[in-house]
């Protein structure tokens, strides 16, 4: 659910920058409330709106004023709006459904009253700092209803309902009635071609019943943009990073272009695999691949194909899916770990009240939402995850993203209630991913999850199950958000949302649907970020700084070696720096915070580039005689 959201947020979902605290990474999340009576929802919400402008031309002094009434309110509405999400994601029932709703809207109508107010000192010389909170207050709601009366609630109701129908969802297979967690696995693990094919759409059945929904959302929340002075909603979301919109839209074309090779190499060598394996009838050599065959629902990762794909003569492959299990690893076992790694940089330990209070699996006789998500619900130290952790390499490397977020959340808790945020979302994104990319053979040995550090031949194989994951998943990171940008600013009709969808995917992934899709398919609709409203394009500047990041950390160690063997487990150096990073939160423009870690001002791919060396030299090689591209 979530509705509305201010967006530098971390992860997910809504709420006003400011407010966007709570929550990361998609959950429903985050966001305060008016103290009290959560459930009045006829209680005044313009409680909290724009008090009477003073007479006379607005100075300096009234900015600033106005900057901490907001950050005032925002401080105050963040708790109670924390745990009514919390609350809703982990019960999902028709109660704690209307309490969210409400909640949404009181929030909407709040941000959209700052944002609108903000106009009052248009045109006035403000210090940089108070004109960049202002931009804040003003572009930072994720989905802006208009101030009409009506508007905010009926926003509340649609992305409440969306929400609610993607985390509950289940299909129907094999006789068995399947919940959305579970379709992923059968994703995953199935290999008969007509029964990925058979899962894949009906979990898009699913995503149908959301169209409607979904068109009118884009109506109101274009209405609520334009209001504040955006040509349309994705413009809004373009303008947090501290450039003008238009020229964000070309940076992260830029930082595709870097790694685009790799990806293309990439794409044509599991192709080849997938076709030894399927034949010339199920994945023709000169077409996009199928996308129901790479591992993953929506495509975005494919590390399941290791074993299909993984060179040959390069060693066995470390299976850490089974290692958790064969060395008695528990969901919780797994999240402790993760901590681990990093109290060894030297970060505090989690609260006790993490234990206790988070959902780390997924609990019986109750709809929750499974798709992983961290949260500070207090701004202070009311640390959790919601996730529902199976013992799988994929659920250890998502809680050592989760506990990132949870790490950067405290870190940042002292800065001032609008800079409680990542220094753009793409940063909180990538950092427990960065922490992850040291799960390396010579870590999992220090840890005691294998005895012996395979030797050198073994690394075509782990770096291949490195590019399945972050390589395959870059082209995905932008395709949602380039959709979602057409689809806001009109590019595409209702009508062309699929086709427009379809196209994107197989331009960027090289990818088409298992079969024709019927004219009332909205398989956007399938993947959780657009029903609960998450900005996507942070996951794709992420996957690229993570890499910036995690090069930086090992030049800090000394690391001499090829980049893909370092691991920084244990460096207090590398601890602290970090750490001075986190703690910056949005305060600064975020160039300032990626200097102070790494020395560059820029984002850029060609960590990525370096870390891959060596499989894209192999890659060539076995790409040579193929006709790649489709
Ligand atoms: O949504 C997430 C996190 C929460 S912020 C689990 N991720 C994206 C996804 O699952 O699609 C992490 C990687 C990309
Ligand atoms: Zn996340």
């Amino acid at each position: 659910m979530r509705l509305f959201a201010l967006r530098r947020a971390v992860g997910a979902l809504a709420t006003v920058s400011a407010l966007a605290l709570a929550a990361a990474c998609g959950g429903q999340n985050e966001t305060p409330a008016p103290g009290g009576s959560l459930a009045d929802g006829a209680e005044a919400p313009r409680a909290y709106g724009p008090k009477e402008a003073p007479a006379g031309p607005a100075t300096v002094e009234d900015a600033r004023a106005f900057i901490d009434r907001v950050e005032k309110t925002y401080a105050e509405l963040n708790e109670a709006a924390a745990r009514t999400y919390w609350v809703q994601a982990t019960y999902i029932n028709y109660d704690t459904n209307w309490l969210a709703t409400q909640m949404s809207e009181k929030l909407t109508q709040v941000a959209v009253d700052f944002a609108n107010e903000t106009k009052r000192f248009d045109g006035l010389d403000l210090p940089a700092d108070l004109k960049r909170k202002m931009d804040m207050v003003r572009a930072g709601i994720t989905l802006p209803a208009p101030t009409a009366e009506g508007a905010a609630g009926e926003l509340a109701e649609i992305t409440t309902r969306l929400s609610a129908v993607y985390s509950t969802g289940k299909i129907e297979f094999e006789g068995e009635t399947v919940p959305q967690d579970e379709t992923e696995v059968l994703m995953r693990t199935l290999r008969d071609p007509a029964k990925l094919a058979e899962v894949w759409t009906k979990w898009r059945e699913v995503a149908k019943a959301m169209k409607a929904d979904y068109v009118r959302l884009v109506e109101i929340a274009n209405e609520g943009a334009r209001e504040l002075g955006f040509s349309d909603v994705g413009e809004m979301w373009r303008s947090g990073y501290d450039m003008e919109p238009d020229a964000f839209a070309e940076e992260v074309d830029r930082l595709w272009g870097q790694v685009k090779p790799l990806y293309d190499e990439l794409h044509c060598h599991v192709r080849a695999k997938l076709n030894e394996r399927y034949g010339d009838a199920v994945v023709p050599l000169d077409q996009p691949i199928r996308a129901d065959l790479l591992g993953n629902m929506w495509a975005q990762s494919w590390a399941p194909l290791a074993d299909i794909v993984a060179p040959e003569g390069a060693g066995e492959p470390i299976d850490l899916d089974a290692l958790l299990v064969e060395k008695g690893y528990t969901p919780e076992k797994m999240t402790r770990t993760a901590e681990a790694f990093f109290a060894s940089l030297g970060f505090e330990p989690l609260p006790e009240t993490f234990w206790e209070r988070s959902q780390i699996v997924k609990p019986e006789g109750r709809e929750v939402v499974c798709h992983a998500s961290a949260w500070n619900l207090d701004d202070k130290d009311d640390l959790r995850i919601k996730m529902c952790t199976k013992v799988n390499a994929e659920d250890f490397r998502t809680l050592h993203h989760e506990l990132g977020h949870n790490f950067y959340q405290r870190a940042y808790k002292e800065q001032s209630t609008l800079h409680r945020a990542g220094a753009h979302d793409g940063f909180h994104e990538a950092i427990g991913d960065m922490i992850a990319l040291s799960i390396t053979p010579e870590y999992l040995k220090q840890i005691g999850l294998i005895e012996e550090v395979p030797d050198a031949d073994a690394d075509l194989g782990l770096l291949m199950s490195r590019a399945l994951d972050k390589i395959a998943f870059l082209p995905f990171g932008l395709v949602v958000d380039k959709w979602r940008w057409q689809a806001f600013s009109g590019a595409l009709s209702p009508d062309q949302y699929n086709d427009g969808w379809w196209a994107l995917r197989t331009q960027y992934q090289g990818i088409r649907p298992p079969a024709e899709r019927g004219a009332d398919a909205f398989d956007p609709g399938s993947k959780y970020h657009v029903p609960n409203n998450v900005p996507y394009m942070r996951y794709f500047l992420a996957h690229i700084l993570q890499f910036q990041f995690y090069k930086a950390a090992c030049d800090q160690i000394g690391w001499e070696g090829p980049l893909h063997r370092c691991s920084f487990y244990g460096s207090k150096e590398v601890g602290e720096k970090f750490k001075a990073m986190l703690e910056m939160g949005a305060s600064r423009p975020w160039p300032e915070a990626l200097e102070a870690f790494t020395g560059s001002r820029q984002m850029d791919g060609s960590a990525v580039v370096e870390y891959f060396a060596p499989l894209m030299d192999w890659l060539k090689e076995q790409n040579a005689d193929r006709q790649c591209g489709w």
